[in-house]
């Protein structure tokens, strides 16, 4: 496998508003993050992404774009995000901005000018259609809301929006449009960033005449569309290949089959993805199934293109919560968690407060849930005439605010996050869980990223060994043993995911060997002299062969 900076990378995503806030308006800001950068780099890590900063009317969290050259006043100022970009640099990260390219907010200028008239020079900017026997083109539900069409009274024709109604797509088949984002894009990489990660990448191009969808629900439909991997290589010939950067594409319902299109080396697109077999798919932990996800994805990139870790970001439950133990296991599991997304083929994704094991959240009415998702599918439900407790009961356990609390940075008011208002409540239990705490425990979950991610650096094996399974406990659904190996070093992780102690009997074959206790999430535990280990609840532990 050819060698890259960014593979040896480990990420850490900053959503920022959530992050420290530095003047008391309850937002964290760029400000706050250039206050906090220490504490990231003493992770370890070597990536920031933030996400979207960029001029916003704000109702999907930044990803409703309303100028791409601009920040967000809640965020900070161009001068701010300069100082902190250098800020960054001087301490040997890398910072990567989240872009969003398949729609803008309906506040930009592009679409009110699109919008003003049929024969605007920007009306095919965006995507716009008659009206089929007085109804809406196709029968598509969007991501979130009733449907992807939305009827403009004045110009009598309906636009296209995959997200909220206030996100209209851009029309990718426009070239006009095409290079305005090149330029964009540019304009960006200029300022001296080190990449893109490219929001909802696997929605730019639409299908032929909008077929009606079999399964309306299965949203699948907006993806993977033919033409899409024309744009993405002229985007990179316009501009990825002309820096020294890194694009990983948010490409959810994509196959490793589809997924090498977009990332295989050989062709040209982008550098890795996030696919969302595991984050969209599995609602709470399998372990098989989550075995067979790694199995199938090593088996289609291993070599030929980069895949990225991750069981959590800002739109998907804090992975202790959703697919660990959140409880009486809580450190154990966070460490663990970590163990196996840092040990396992791809490039690792931390994201904010996973590295102190920070939890989901349920809130006891709709009125403090933001997630604009979460909100237009209650009131939806609702309107339908459910019962409004049960929906919000329904929509808690996956609501995208369960991960976008404020960071707990120690056990004071509001967590030390803001001394204002926060923008969204905290999670009740910051007196409990702080980077304070984690920071004075030298058994915390924060130290032992630390040290995990000390191990990658040191360890190429962890980034260009291959990954085999043990066949003995490929069918176990707590235990997860596998191994990594590169040349003459083997690694051999064993994970019990589980409430239960557990017990491996290594196979005669590593009888020859005096295995070497790497890391481990429990302090006291034999270095494996013998071929029979004890594992203890959530154990994880990394061997080196
Ligand atoms: O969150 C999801 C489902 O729970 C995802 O499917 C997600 O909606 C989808 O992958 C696109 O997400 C991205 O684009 C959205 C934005 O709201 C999300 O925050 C962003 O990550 C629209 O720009």
């Amino acid at each position: 496998m050819n060698k890259n900076w960014w593979k040896q990378s480990v990420v850490y995503q900053v959503y920022w508003r959530s992050f420290y806030d530095s003047d008391g308006d309850g937002y964290g800001d760029l400000q706050g993050l250039i206050q906090k950068l220490d504490y990231i780099h003493e992770l370890g890590v070597d990536i920031i992404w933030l996400n979207p900063v960029y001029e916003s009317p704000d109702l999907d969290n930044g990803y409703d774009i309303s100028g791409y050259e601009a920040i967000m006043p809640k965020a900070g100022t161009m001068e701010i995000w300069e100082k902190l970009l250098f800020e960054v640099h001087a301490r040997g990260m890398k910072l990567i901005m989240d872009l969003v390219v398949n729609h803008t907010s309906d506040q930009h200028s592009w679409f009110l000018e699109s919008k003003s008239s049929r024969d605007n020079p920007k009306r095919d900017w965006y995507i716009w259609k008659d009206a089929k026997n007085g109804e809406v083109p196709n029968n598509w539900r969007s991501y979130f809301s009733p449907s992807t069409w939305e009827w403009d009274e004045a110009t009598e024709q309906c636009y296209f929006h995959s997200f909220a109604v206030e996100q209209p797509d851009l029309n990718w088949e426009n070239p006009e449009l095409r290079e305005e984002i090149y330029r964009t894009m540019t304009y960006w990489l200029d300022k001296g960033i080190d990449g893109f990660r490219l929001d909802a990448i696997a929605l730019l191009a639409k299908p032929e005449g909008y077929p009606d969808a079999e399964n309306r629900d299965d949203i699948q439909y907006l993806t993977n569309h033919p033409g899409l991997h024309a744009y993405l290589r002229e985007m990179n010939e316009r501009v990825f290949r002309h820096y020294d950067i890194v694009t990983v594409g948010e490409t959810a319902f994509v196959t490793p089959e589809e997924g090498l299109k977009y990332v295989g080396e050989h062709r040209g697109e982008l550098n890795m993805l996030f696919h969302f077999e595991v984050c969209d798919e599995m609602p709470s932990w399998d372990m098989l199934r989550f075995k067979d996800i790694q199995r199938r994805w090593y088996k289609g990139l291993w070599g030929k293109g980069s895949n990225s870790q991750f069981l959590n970001n800002h739109d998907h439950t804090r992975q202790v919560t959703r697919f660990g133990n959140d409880g009486p296991y809580r450190v154990e599991s966070a460490k663990l968690l970590a163990t196996m997304l840092h040990t396992l083929p791809g490039i690792p994704y931390i994201y904010q407060g996973e590295e102190i094991g920070m939890t989901g959240v349920k809130f006891d009415s709709i009125d403090h849930y933001n997630d604009i998702a979460m909100k237009n599918r209650y009131e939806e439900e609702v309107g339908k005439g459910r019962d409004p407790q049960e929906v919000l009961q329904s929509l808690q356990a996956l609501s995208r605010d369960n991960s976008r609390t404020p960071m707990q940075w120690e056990n004071t008011i509001h967590a030390g996050f803001t001394t204002g208002t926060p923008w969204i409540n905290l999670n009740p239990n910051y007196a409990e869980i702080n980077v304070a705490k984690d920071l004075s425990d030298p058994n915390s979950v924060y130290r032992y990223y630390q040290k995990l991610i000390a191990l990658r650096k040191n360890n190429e094996v962890m980034v260009y060994g291959q990954f085999e399974e043990l066949p003995e406990w490929m069918q176990n659904e707590h235990l997860y043993v596998y191994t990594r190996t590169l040349g003459d070093t083997r690694w051999l992780i064993l994970l019990n995911h589980s409430d239960e102690k557990s017990s491996i009997q290594l196979s005669p074959a590593y009888k020859d060997f005096s295995l070497k206790l790497l890391l481990s999430n429990y302090l006291a535990n034999d270095a494996a002299s013998n071929d029979r280990i004890e594992l203890n609840p959530h154990e994880a532990r990394i061997y080196e062969i």
